[in-house]
C-alpha cells in the first residue's frame, strides 16, 4: 500500500518563510529544526540560499547541526543558484520552475524545450556534485499536462531523485490531485513530491490523495504556515494519517506536535487557531450531553484521535443548558460527593434553568452540587446574584487554561 511509505518534507523554514508574519532569527531557525528533527520528519526544507546572505549562513549552520533529518534547500533553475545550494553543505537541493502558460509568460518567458534543456542541465550539474536533487514544476495544475510530463520524464530518464508536483495557488480537488499524481507515477520511476496550498481548504484532502495516489513525499508546515494562506499544517496531515490508522504516524514523536504549533505561533505572532488540528483548545473538548455520556462510558464514541496519543486532554464542558446528568454525576464523582441519581437529575433540570437565565461557569456547576451534597437544596437552588456573577466569567478561561499550558 502506497500511504506507508512516506517522508514528510518539511518546509516552515522555507515554505513558512514566506509567511507574511515570519521572519525567524537564526536561533530560532534552529530550535525550529531541532524541534522538527526530534518529531522525526524525514527531510527539512530550507529558503534558498540567494535570498540573503544570512540565508545562506543559515543554511550552512542548520546544514551543521548534524540533524537526523535531511537538510534540503529550495532553488530556482539555474547553475549559480544550485552552485550556491551545494556550496552550504545541504543533503539535496530542491529545484523549480513555472511551467504554466502564464508564469512562462509573465515570469521567466521560456518555452518548454527550453524549460527542458535547463533541466536537464540543472539537474545533471547537481547530480555531478553528488547532492540529491528534485525538480518540480510550480503551479502544475494550470500548466498543460503533456508539457509537465514531458519534463518529468526527461529529468526521470537522466535519474533525478524526486520530481514534484506543487498546487501553487490551491486550486486543485483531491480527485485532480489522485489522478495526475496516478498518472505521473505510471510514467516515471523516481520519488514523487506533492506541495499543496490552502487557498480552497483542500490542502490536507490533496496531500493525502497525494500519498494513496502514490506520492511518496509531501510539503508540509507547521500550522500551515506559508505565502496567503499557507499550506498543508503539519498537525493536519498527521491528524488524517492516525485517523487512517495509527500505525502510520508512530514513526514520530507525536506530543512533540504541540511545542511546535506553539512554538512557531509564538515566533510569528499568531494564536494557534481554536479549531486547529490537535493542538486547538477545542479539539478535544465534548459538549452536548448526548456526547459527553457517551465519552464518558468510552472515548471513541465520539473521537477518532486519541488525545493521549499527543499529550493533550479531554475536556468535557457541563456548564450550560445542553448538559445531561451522567455528566454532573461524572463531575460530582471527581468533587468526591455523594449524591442520588434523583437528586443528580433534579440538579442538573436547575443547571439547564440557569443557564437559560445566563451565562453559568463550572464554578457555578461546583458550587450547586456541593450545597446539594451538604443538605442545602433550598439554598443552592437560589444562588445569591453575586455568587452567580462572579463565577459566570470564567468558564472560557478554564477551557483556555486546560489546552495552552
Ligand atoms: C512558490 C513556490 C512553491 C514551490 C513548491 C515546490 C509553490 O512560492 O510559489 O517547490 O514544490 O507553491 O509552487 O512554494
Ligand atoms: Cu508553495
Amino acid at each position: 500500500m502506497p500511504l506507508e511509505n512516506f517522508h514528510i518534507i518539511e518546509s516552515t523554514l522555507r515554505e513558512g518563510e514566506q509567511f507574511v508574519g515570519a521572519s525567524f532569527t537564526t536561533d530560532q531557525k534552529i530550535e525550529i529544526a531541532h524541534l522538527l528533527d526530534d518529531f522525526g520528519v524525514e527531510c527539512i526544507e530550507l529558503t534558498t540560499p540567494m535570498a540573503s546572505p544570512q540565508s545562506f549562513e543559515d543554511a550552512r549552520t542548520i546544514s551543521g547541526l548534524g540533524l537526523r533529518a535531511k537538510i534540503l534547500t529550495h532553488t530556482r533553475c539555474r547553475i549559480d543558484d544550485a552552485q550556491k545550494a551545494i556550496d552550504t553543505g545541504v543533503d539535496g537541493v530542491d529545484v523549480l520552475i513555472g511551467t504554466s502558460s502564464m508564469l512562462r509568460r509573465f515570469s521567466h518567458g521560456k518555452d518548454i524545450d527550453q524549460i527542458v534543456d535547463m533541466a536537464l542541465t540543472v539537474v545533471d550539474y547537481i547530480q555531478s556534485q553528488g547532492v540529491e536533487v528534485r525538480f518540480s514544476t510550480e503551479d502544475s495544475f494550470r500548466s498543460e499536462l503533456e508539457d509537465i510530463f514531458r519534463v518529468y520524464e526527461a529529468v526521470d530518464a537522466i535519474g533525478v531523485n524526486r520530481v514534484g508536483i506543487a498546487d501553487t495557488v490551491g486550486v486543485a480537488t483531491p480527485r485532480q490531485v489522485y489522478e495526475l499524481v496516478g498518472s505521473l507515477r505510471r510514467r516515471v520511476s523516481c520519488d514523487i513530491e506533492f506541495h499543496g496550498h490552502n487557498d480552497s481548504g483542500c490542502a490536507i484532502a490533496n496531500a493525502f490523495e497525494a500519498l494513496d495516489a502514490g506520492a511518496t513525499h509531501v510539503d508540509t508546515s507547521v500550522l500551515g504556515i506559508g505565502e496567503r494562506n499557507g499550506i498543508t499544517p503539519l498537525g493536519g496531515l498527521i491528524a488524517r494519517l492516525y485517523a487512517t490508522g495509527p500505525a502510520l504516524v508512530e514513526k514520530y514523536d507525536l506530543p512533540g506536535l504541540r511545542r511546535l504549533d506553539s512554538t512557531v505561533a509564538q515566533m510569528v505572532g499568531v494564536d494557534i487557531p481554536f479549531n486547529n488540528y490537535i493542538t486547538g483548545i477545542t479539539a478535544f473538548t465534548h459538549k452536548a450531553g448526548i456526547h459527553a455520556k457517551a465519552i464518558l462510558n468510552n472515548p471513541e464514541t465520539y473521537e477518532i484521535l486519541n488525545p493521549q496519543a499527543f499529550g493533550m486532554t479531554r475536556y468535557v464542558s457541563i456548564a450550560h443548558r445542553l448538559t445531561g446528568w451522567n455528566a454532573i454525576k461524572n463531575r460530582a464523582e471527581q468533587l468526591g460527593l455523594t449524591l442520588s441519581d434523583a437528586t443528580l437529575k433534579e440538579i442538573t433540570v436547575h443547571i439547564k434553568a440557569l443557564a437559560d437565565e445566563k451565562r453559568i461557569s463550572l464554578s457555578d456547576v461546583d458550587g450547586l452540587l456541593r450545597r446539594w451534597a451538604n443538605g442545602n437544596a433550598a439554598q443552592a437552588a437560589r444562588p445569591a446574584v453575586s455568587d452567580q456573577l462572579s463565577a459566570v466569567s470564567n468558564q472560557r478561561t478554564a477551557l483556555g487554561s486546560k489546552n495552552t499550558k
